[in-house]
């Protein structure tokens, strides 16, 4: 398939003035009827006319009323043009009931709705389909449907038929349409200047009691989008609509967000606190992209980290304001690094900013969202949140309306703060988690650190160059006080020396505290120091980080050398449990224990082939070792987090529950499953439900309380969507494929269904040591689907493709398995351009 390159770009030949669409709506026979006044763009390089269209009949044609016969070419249509403002008309006809990959306009449950970006709206009308191309939109809606929708404010409804005005310039990735039996969570919101917007969760009348969280995460994001950045909502109306089929998580749609409905439905029976806490980030996030996104947008999609890297790094900072800092970046830094550290560490690396793609869907991954906002966190931290809030400032200012580049964003920067940021661009520029060693030496009262960098090859970039790296810094004395308050250091050269001085003793250094910089931090400190940060860091993020460098660490040698786990990392747990000083979610951050996706790139990482089966055994192992060391106080914890008070996802309550289901997660080993029989009893909330499920199955238990579960939750898919994904998590690795067949066989997997297809083929991923599994077996099943996927819906199948990108790291015998996988799916008939780029990359 053909590569498209960054270098390449060149403006649109011809600008959109404006957009005036008319859908008659039909499943089989959707008529599309366009009204496009063009315009040359002054800045171009050539006149060449050409519209993207794929799939689509062409009806009829006509430039300025005058019939024409455009020329239909692989992906669109050319036709000539006059050298001035002229009119374009043409009527297209789609069938969304046979749209199975969710992309442009398709139906689910008898409503239609569309996804456009990146380019789904080729799939509803000739149209120049890039983000560079923006234009205002009048849509007209036929349709006996009773909820007909649109973007921007209504204009007019009558029998059968609806008009929406949009006065906002965008892309046409922006578009959406929808057309269904819904019924609205209806609240308001009045903006900082005095405008009263409606606002409406619209969803299935049989989800109607799971939409007012959504609707209060709504007015949340309103309010603090002003007060933290001071941008305020620009239409009178915003709509949120709930769609089950759906390939991602939600779309920013301006003013008619889509979002798939496990990102926007809750209730305390069918949602838990991690779900509610997701809807809750995930509408911020498409609410927050109003300003980083659509008025502000991207040139190519090159650049498609200026609005999610950026929008990414403000829901967390909603996020953390509203519940917490420290446990949302722990929990973000769990996520980056399995999910992000992965990628840059094998064949799918790619730049924040790529320079080639065959297929941008293929581009939505950790790199472009987790590793783009930790880029711009960096941003943050070195320049000081006031200057940051100042460039912020000028960024609006000076490109509200437009569609804008990497360079815009640095050149804003460095505007506003008068610094130079060309050696800060590598980050956009190179991809691989770079690689920090610290030597520490002291003597005569001073302590010299000396700081290395490298980033590892990744593919098309052998060498690379030294990165500006913020490296936050504390330091305490040996009773564990504070004797330097955090500072960053900016850390650019390949290898440079910082000194403290004026101590008694040797500090210890608690360094990258917060995180301040995606990178792999190599340092040899003891695990006495480990402890001793644990107990007493005032950086909350950096005692979690101990607690995982001494887990790391014991798991390490458990697999490598069969050692017994190591005591220091066993009385730590106890006396961090034991803390009632430490707030209980983050208690239950410290006592979970790396993932086993986590150990086997720690295993990597040293040089050693990682082993699933040995991982997954050290792993129990070290949880029976953990159970049985903390019996006597684990009770007493779990009781103590018991909540009285009606249910609220709010962040004690929150806390309470996950302390307490991971203190049940280790009771159930040495109980015999007692304790979560009777939380699984009582439960009146999805969070204790699954919590005393996920310890029952993990101890081989509970198959009469998944029984009732079934039955009592047949009706709604969210809730099953768990029960599949629960039984593939917690399947004893050898039984997981009997389990995978046997899921799969059941009516109720809908595999079509993007959401019941993850529940059971993303989540395997989860069960490593099910997955790698060494006859292969498990890699076989995994492919089977996806090429069966593939055939109908490219997007969904090529994401979960990304399972098979650690293949080199293990040994050779799966890795001629997995390799032999990946060769099969890359030879299927009929493979999609997104799951052939996706396997060619793994196998280059
Ligand atoms: N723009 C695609 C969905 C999201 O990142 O918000
Ligand atoms: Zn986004």
């Amino acid at each position: 398939p053909q590569k498209i390159y960054l270098a390449d770009y060149t403006p649109p030949a011809y600008l959109v003035r404006h957009v005036e669409l008319t859908f008659r709506l039909a499943p089989k026979a959707t008529r599309v009827i366009a009204r496009i006044q063009f315009a040359p763009n002054p800045a171009a390089h050539s006149r060449d006319f050409f519209l993207h269209g794929e799939k689509l009949k062409l009806i009829r044609a006509s430039i300025d009323g005058t019939p024409v016969q455009p020329v239909l070419v692989d992906g669109g249509l050319t036709a000539s043009v006059p050298d001035a403002p002229f009119v374009w008309e043409s009527e297209v006809e789609i069938a969304p009931i046979e749209n199975t990959a969710l992309d442009g306009l398709y139906m689910s449950n008898g409503m239609y709705c569309t996804q456009c970006e990146p380019e789904g709206f080729r799939r509803i009308t000739y149209y120049p389909d890039r983000p560079d191309v923006m234009a205002p939109f009048d849509v007209r809606i036929e349709s006996d449907l009773p909820i007909l929708l649109s973007n921007g404010n209504p204009v007019e409804r009558g029998a059968g038929y609806a008009v929406w005005h949009d006065p906002w310039p965008k892309p046409s990735y922006l578009f959406a349409l929808v057309a269904g039996d819904l019924v609205a969570e209806r609240g308001a919101f009045t903006t900082m200047s005095g405008k009263d917007v409606s606002l409406a969760v619209w969803t299935r009348a049989a989800d109607a009691d799971k939409a007012s969280f959504a609707l209060g995460a709504l007015q949340r994001s309103m309010l603090w989008d002003e007060q933290a950045y001071g941008r305020e909502y620009d239409l009178d109306v915003f709509n949120i609509v709930a769609v089950s089929d759906f390939n991602s998580g939600a779309m920013e749609n301006k003013g008619l967000n889509i979002f798939n409905t496990a990102a926007v439905l809750a209730s305390p029976a069918t949602a838990t606190d991690m779900d509610f806490q997701r809807v809750e980030g995930v509408i911020a996030h498409e609410y927050f992209h109003n300003w980083t996104g659509n008025r502000i947008t991207c040139r190519d999609w090159f650049q498609l980290s200026l609005k999610e890297g950026l929008t990414v790094f403000r829901d967390q900072q909603f996020t953390g304001d509203l519940h917490g800092h420290a446990v949302k970046r722990i929990r973000d830094v769990i996520k980056l690094h399995t999910r992000q550290f992965r990628e840059d560490g094998g064949p799918l690396a790619h730049n924040v900013r790529p320079e080639s793609f065959v297929e941008i869907s293929n581009f939505y991954t950790g790199t472009i969202y987790e590793k783009g906002a930790e880029v711009i966190r960096m941003l943050h931290r070195l320049v000081g949140p006031v200057a940051y809030g100042e460039a912020l400032d000028l960024y609006f200012d000076r490109l509200d309306g437009q569609a804008a580049t990497i360079e815009d964003w640095l050149q804003v920067f460095q505007d506003a703060t008068g610094r130079d940021l060309t050696q800060f661009k590598r980050w956009y520029q190179q991809a691989g988690t770079p690689q920090v060693s610290v030597v520490k030496e002291y003597a005569d009262g001073i302590l010299k650190l000396t700081l290395r960098q490298h980033t590892p090859p990744t593919p098309g970039q052998p060498d690379k160059l030294p990165l500006v790296i913020p490296v936050a810094i504390g330091l305490l004395d040996s009773e564990g006080r504070e004797i330097l308050a955090t500072q960053v250091l900016e850390f650019n050269q390949p290898e440079q020396c910082f000194t403290f001085s004026g101590f008694d003793d040797a500090p210890i250094a608690s360094l990258l505290r917060g995180f301040s910089a995606p990178v792999i931090l190599r340092q040899e400190n003891t695990s006495e120091e480990l402890a001793l940060l644990l107990a007493h860091d005032t950086d909350s993020f950096n005692r979690w980080d101990a607690g995982q460098q001494l887990a790391r660490r014991t798991l390490a040698a458990m697999v490598i050398d069969n050692a017994p786990p190591s005591s220091t990392y066993l009385n730590a747990m106890q006396a961090m449990l034991m803390n009632e000083a430490l707030y209980p979610a983050l208690r239950a951050l410290i006592l979970s224990l790396p993932s086993e996706e986590d150990t086997a790139q720690n295993l990597a990482l040293a040089g050693q082939i990682p082993d699933p089966d040995a991982i997954h055994a050290a792993h129990e192992a070290l949880k029976n070792h953990l159970a049985e060391h903390l019996e006597a106080v684990l009770p007493g914890v779990y009781a103590a987090m018991q909540v009285d008070a009606p249910y609220s996802p709010e962040a004690d309550q929150a806390g309470k529950r996950a302390l307490a289901n991971a203190t049940l997660a280790l009771i159930s080993r040495t109980d015999h499953g007692q304790a979560a029989e009777a939380q699984y009893a009582k439960a009146d909330n999805m969070t204790l439900t699954l919590g005393a499920l996920a310890s029952l199955l993990s101890i081989g238990r509970g198959n009469s309380q998944l029984a009732a579960f079934a039955t009592h939750w047949a009706d709604d898919k969210l809730v099953i969507d768990k029960w599949f994904a629960l039984q593939v998590t917690e399947a004893a690795p050898r039984r997981l494929l009997n389990m995978l067949n046997r899921l799969t066989a059941l009516d109720t997997f809908d595999w079509q269904n993007p959401n019941r297809f993850r529940s059971v083929l993303a989540t395997i991923s989860a069960n490593p040591a099910g997955f790698h599994q060494a006859d292969g077996s498990v890699y076989r099943f995994v492919a089977d689907w996806l090429i069966r996927l593939d055939s109908v819906n490219p997007w969904t199948a090529s994401r979960i493709s990304a399972a098979f990108d650690g293949w080199r790291r293990y040994d050779t015998g799966r890795q001629a398995l997995m390799r032999a996988q990946i060769e099969r799916i890359a030879k299927a008939p009929g493979i999609s351009r997104e799951m052939s780029e996706m396997v060619g990359r793994m196998l280059a």
